[in-house]
């Protein structure tokens, strides 16, 4: 059993569709992030910067959202190309452009003010906006380009991490303003594990490519 430790709407929640997609059997342990939960001695044994999420797993505790998703692929062999294969590489280039570029962007956006201060982070979240419409443009000129079959015709982690990442990132990057991203989008809210997802956190039925 995988214990998930989890804020609605929030990067645990692609763990959850992932965990869904993959039917491994999980519960949910709610955070109390208003109450002070992210700094309390506890939850910074799992996670030791504070963020959400942290994964209990049989081998032990798991967190980066990324190496989560990674892991879970790896230990059912689904959700993403096989090692040793010629596309392995290339997934695991924009897993971690991903990871590395546009989520950490998004956090900018919304949290302008940790990175430049109170009275500088109208500056720094037009700045987070503007790169982040060009790194979601060089993922969707990706998909256009080489239509991965891993990514564009079938559900991976990847796809997931893209796809929650453009609900947040959906007033500065409205998914339609990135056709082939799009079609992925559409096609991963329609899958069980996603409806399941949205019902049980009350998301819609559109909860990727029109969240709001
Ligand atoms: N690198 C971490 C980042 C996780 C992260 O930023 N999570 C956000 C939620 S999407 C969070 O914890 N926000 C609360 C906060 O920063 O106070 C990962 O990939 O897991």
């Amino acid at each position: 059993m995988y214990v998930l430790h989890h804020t609605p709407d929030s990067a645990a929640l692609i763990v959850r569709l992932v965990l869904e997609e993959l039917g491994l059997p999980y519960q949910i342990a709610s955070l109390d992030r208003e109450g002070g939960a992210l700094d309390s001695p506890s939850y910074r044994k799992l996670q030791p910067l504070g963020k959400i999420p942290a994964l209990e797993t049989p081998d032990g505790t798991m967190f980066e959202t990324a190496a989560i998703l990674l892991h879970l692929s790896e230990i059912t062999g689904k959700l993403a190309p096989a090692p040793n294969t010629p596309e392995r590489g290339q997934f695991l280039k924009w897993l971690f452009f991903t990871s590395s570029n546009l989520h950490p962007t998004a956090m900018v956006y919304y949290y302008p003010h940790r990175v430049a201060g109170p009275e500088n982070a109208d500056a720094a979240k037009a700045q987070a906006a503007a790169t982040l419409k060009s790194l979601v443009k060089t993922l969707d000129d990706m998909v256009a380009l080489e239509a991965p079959d891993w990514l564009s015709t079938a559900p991976s982690i990847l796809g997931y991490y893209i796809a929650m990442l453009m609900r947040w990132l959906f007033e500065p990057c409205p998914a339609t303003d990135y056709p082939a991203l799009h079609k992925i989008l559409l096609a991963l809210e329609t899958r069980p594990a996603a409806i399941a997802c949205a019902q049980a956190e009350g998301l819609g039925d559109m909860m990727f490519s029109n969240p709001y």
